[in-house]
C-alpha cells in the first residue's frame, strides 16, 4: 500500500494513503464522479470479473475515497479500509457481514445509544440475538457466551460512561469461542489506541468525530485485518450502500494530517480540565482515563496511548445543576457530537442516549445528571475559565 512502514505516527499521518496522480499534486485530487469510463466492452467486463484493475463506479471504488480508506487502515495497522457514510452505516454494515439468523452479540451496554437502538430494534428483525453486557467485566462477558455468539461488539473507552474494556482479554474470549470482535475505536482513534494490535478482528469509527475533526462531516469507516475479511464487508457495504462520497473522503483525510497533533492537545486540555473538575466544590465526581481515581486506570495506561477527549462527570446538584451549567457556557457549545477541535457539552440522558430509554441507561451507569464535555483544542485557561462562570 505505501512504503511509510518505518515512519513515526505523527509522519504516517500526514503522508498515509497518498498515492500518484496526474500532473503530481501532493494530496489525492477530488474525483466527484459517480462513474468511470471503460476502453471497450471486453475491459469492462474484466473489471467486473476482477480481472483487471481500474475503477468502475463510485459505490463501488473511487480513488479520492481508496486513498482515504488506506490512510485510515495504515493508521490502525489494518489489512485495508471501507469508507462509509456515517458510524452508524459502518456498524451496520459489520454487524450484517458477521451475523445472520439465529445468531448471537453480545454488545457493551454503555456504547452510542443509536448503536444500542440497532443492535435492539433492527438485528433482532432478523432473528438475531443480542445480549448487552459490562463488557469491562469479563466474568459477565464469559457468563453470556453461547455456541451461537459470532460477535462480541465492544466501545471502549465507552459512550459516554468510559467505561473501559480489557482488549486483549475480550478478543480471546472471543477467539476461543470462534467468534469475532469487533471495536468501535471513534473515542480514541488510532493516534491513542490501535485494537487490531490487541487481537481485534474489525474496527469501526464514526469518522464524523476525531478523524475527522473538524465538525464538518458525518461518515464512518469500517478497517478490516485480512483479504477475506475486506473482501466480505467490501461485498455487503456495496450491496447495502451506504458509502461514503468523494469530497467527504477528501476533507477526513485532510483531517488525518493533523491527528496525532490534535489527540496530544485534545489529551493535555482534556488532564487539566479533568484535575479542575476533580478538585471544584461543586462537582460530585469525574471520570477521565488520565486521572488516578478513574476506575480503569492501570488498563487505559496499559492499552492507551493518551486518555483522549472525552470526559463525564456530574455535578452535586445533579441534573437541575448540570442543565443551568449547560445552558450558561459561552465558549463550549451546547452540541451532540464529539472529537471536533471545538469543546462540545451535551447532557447524554435526553440527547444522545434518549433512545436507548432510561431502564437501559440506568443498567449502563448512565445517570440521569451525567454531563459529557468533548473537549477542544482551545486554551484552556479559556476553556476552564468558561467552565467556572457557567457552574456560577
Ligand atoms: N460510535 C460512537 C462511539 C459514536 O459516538 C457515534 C456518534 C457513532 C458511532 C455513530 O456515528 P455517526 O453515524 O453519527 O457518524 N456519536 C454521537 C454522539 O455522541 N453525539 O452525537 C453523535
Amino acid at each position: 500500500m505505501s512504503n511509510n512502514k518505518n515512519l513515526s505516527f505523527e509522519s504516517k499521518c500526514v503522508h498515509a494513503g497518498i498515492g500518484e496522480y496526474e500532473f503530481g499534486p501532493v494530496v489525492p485530487p477530488i474525483y466527484q464522479t459517480s462513474t468511470f469510463k471503460f476502453e471497450n466492452v471486453e475491459q469492462g467486463g474484466k473489471l467486473f470479473k476482477g480481472e483487471a484493475s481500474g475503477y468502475i463506479y463510485t459505490r463501488i471504488g473511487n480513488p479520492t475515497i481508496e486513498a482515504m480508506e488506506n490512510a485510515v487502515a495504515e493508521l490502525e495497522g489494518g489489512y485495508k479500509a471501507l469508507g462509509c457514510a456515517s458510524g452508524m452505516a459502518a456498524i451496520h454494515t459489520t454487524f450484517v457481514t458477521l451475523l445472520k439468523n439465529g445468531d448471537h452479540a453480545i454488545v457493551s451496554k454503555s456504547v452510542y445509544g443509536p448503536t444500542a437502538t440497532l443492535a435492539k430494534d433492527v438485528l433482532s428483525k432478523f432473528g438475531i440475538e443480542v445480549s448487552f453486557a459490562e463488557t469491562s467485566d469479563l466474568e459477565e462477558v464469559r457468563s453470556m457466551m453461547k455456541s451461537n455468539t459470532k460477535v462480541i461488539y465492544v466501545e471502549t473507552p465507552g459512550n459516554p460512561t468510559l467505561s473501559t474494556t480489557d482488549l486483549k482479554a475480550v478478543s480471546e474470549i472471543a477467539h476461543q469461542n470462534g467468534a469475532k470482535l469487533v471495536v468501535d475505536n471513534t473515542f480514541m482513534s488510532p493516534a491513542l489506541q490501535r485494537p487490531l494490535e490487541f487481537g481485534a478482528d474489525v474496527v469501526v469509527h464514526s469518522m464524523t468525530k476525531f478523524l475527522n475533526g473538524h465538525a464538518d462531516v458525518v461518515a464512518g469507516i469500517i478497517v478490516t485485518k485480512d483479504e477475506q475479511s475486506y473482501k466480505e464487508h467490501r461485498k455487503m457495504l456495496n450491496q447495502i450502500g451506504g458509502t461514503i462520497d468523494p469530497f467527504n473522503s477528501f476533507l477526513v483525510h485532510r483531517g488525518l494530517k493533523t491527528l496525532s497533533i490534535r489527540m496530544k492537545k485534545h489529551s493535555e486540555n482534556a488532564m487539566k480540565i479533568a484535575e479542575y473538575l476533580e478538585n471544584h466544590p461543586k462537582v460530585k465526581w469525574v471520570r477521565y482515563p488520565g486521572l488516578k481515581s478513574f476506575p480503569f486506570y492501570e488498563l487505559a495506561q496499559k492499552q492507551q496511548n493518551g486518555a483522549g477527549g472525552m470526559i463525564s462527570f456530574e455535578l452535586k446538584g445533579g441534573l437541575s445543576a448540570g442543565i443551568k451549567m449547560m445552558n450558561s457556557v459561552k465558549l463550549a457549545q451546547l452540541a451532540v457530537s464529539l472529537g471536533g477541535v471545538e469543546t462540545l457539552i451535551q447532557h447524554p440522558a435526553t440527547m444522545t442516549h434518549a433512545s436507548m430509554g432510561k431502564e437501559a441507561r440506568q443498567s449502563a451507569g448512565i445517570t440521569d445528571g451525567l454531563v459529557r464535555l468533548s473537549v477542544g483544542i482551545e486554551n484552556v485557561d479559556e476553556l476552564i475559565a468558561d467552565l467556572e462562570q457557567s457552574m456560577s
